[in-house]
């Protein structure tokens, strides 16, 4: 019996909705499988943890998950605790202190959930971004300095490494030459921010020559944005850096239909640490506590973090799960058109996982 450990951080707002349910629909695969069993530990860190402790999670917490097999997080953000402190005290501090570099998120039209755009359909759009998620707009350097002052300053500094570029490019071609189409964009800001993104375009190229079978193109991430809405079947894979792909896969998710359905896997590849899987949304308070949280872009981001773990039958299990409840179209969440709660929805899934035959 192969066995896991799975870190839940359900983190704040509907992040403690859809985690449970998640680890519902996990127990139900393991058991619908008979040869893996989950053992999760849930940690009450985040907004209530910070106004508690004043820490989002404690001062040992990374070493507290480091020997996991994966992490499963929900969200961060509160009204009442800023912005900066829930990200960088929480979700940042794991994605970096775990060397997450390479942030995954696929985006497909599920059967059954329209896009905003006229006439695109499932089989026009079928994107994976990739986003650089170690370094860049976020690599925390900068600082205020006169406080108080007319003369107050505040910077933000873009951070390009060699190191860091190089690895997210060829983590990117490599992801593009696993798929059938084997094409690369690679966003870039490099007409304005005249250093950083210049270095990225020069490693960019440098990797580009090591994979001649997968064909790349550059695209400014402006016209980007453009081309997602006037040419999404032009687009394979897509590289961008930290801000400019976060960005960029919110609109790919309203695009597919719903930023509830979205996944996240923020990825160590080379496995020194655990990986986070997680959906794509935040913590929504304005929908928080009503129970109607779209619990999928949490079950898809399981369908990655199984595969992660070398499950791929019981990911491919809930995928197809998934993808039968948005199918039949009874049982869909507010934020696609329907009327089911959280545990609607997760019941659905886990009846699918049941009958599945996968
Ligand atoms: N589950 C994703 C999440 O909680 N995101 C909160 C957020 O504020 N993210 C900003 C970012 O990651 O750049």
């Amino acid at each position: 019996m192969r066995r896991y450990r799975i870190a839940a951080i359900p983190g704040d707002g509907i992040g403690t909705e859809v985690v449970p349910a998640g680890l519902r629909v996990l127990e139900a695969l393991a058991r619908r499988a008979g040869d893996f069993e989950v053992s999760a530990t849930t940690l009450p860190w985040g907004s209530d943890h910070y106004r508690r402790t004043g820490k989002m999670m404690p001062d040992d917490g990374l070493d507290r998950i480091r020997d996991v097999d994966a992490i499963l997080f929900g969200a961060v953000g509160d009204p009442g605790v800023p912005d900066d402190v829930t990200l960088w005290g929480l979700r940042l501090k794991i994605c970096q202190g775990f060397d997450q570099y390479a942030n995954v998120r696929p985006t497909r039209i599920l059967p059954g959930l329209v896009s905003p755009l006229a006439g695109i359909g499932p089989d026009d759009l079928d994107w994976v971004i990739v986003r650089e998620n170690s370094e860049g707009e976020y690599s925390g350097v900068g600082g205020r300095t006169h406080r108080g002052q007319p003369g107050e300053v505040g910077t933000e500094v873009a951070m390009f490494t060699r190191h860091g570029v190089a690895r997210i490019m060829r983590f990117a071609f490599e992801l593009a030459r696993s798929r059938p189409r084997k094409q690369l964009t690679i966003v870039t800001k490099s007409n304005a921010q005249r250093h950083g993104m210049v270095l990225w375009d020069e490693v960019a190229a440098e990797v580009a020559a090591s994979y001649p079978d997968v064909t790349s193109d550059r695209m400014l991430v402006d016209a980007m944005t453009v081309r997602m809405v006037r040419d999404p079947k032009s687009i394979d894979v897509v590289v961008a850096t930290n801000l400019h792909a976060d960005i960029l896969s919110d609109l790919a998710a309203a695009l597919a239909g719903s930023i509830g359905i979205a996944p996240t896997a923020n990825l160590d590849p080379d496995r020194r640490y655990p990986s986070m899987f997680e959906p794509i949304h935040g913590a929504a308070f304005d929908i928080a506590g009503k129970g109607i949280a779209n619990p999928l872009g949490t079950f898809w981001s399981m369908v990655m973090m199984l595969d992660h773990l070398g499950e791929p039958t019981a990911a491919e299990r809930l995928m197809q799960a998934i993808e039968a409840v948005t199918r039949a179209g009874d049982t869909l969440p507010v934020d696609v058109g329907g009327s089911a709660t959280t545990e609607q929805v997760t019941d659905a899934v886990i009846n699918a996982i049941r009958g599945s035959n996968a």
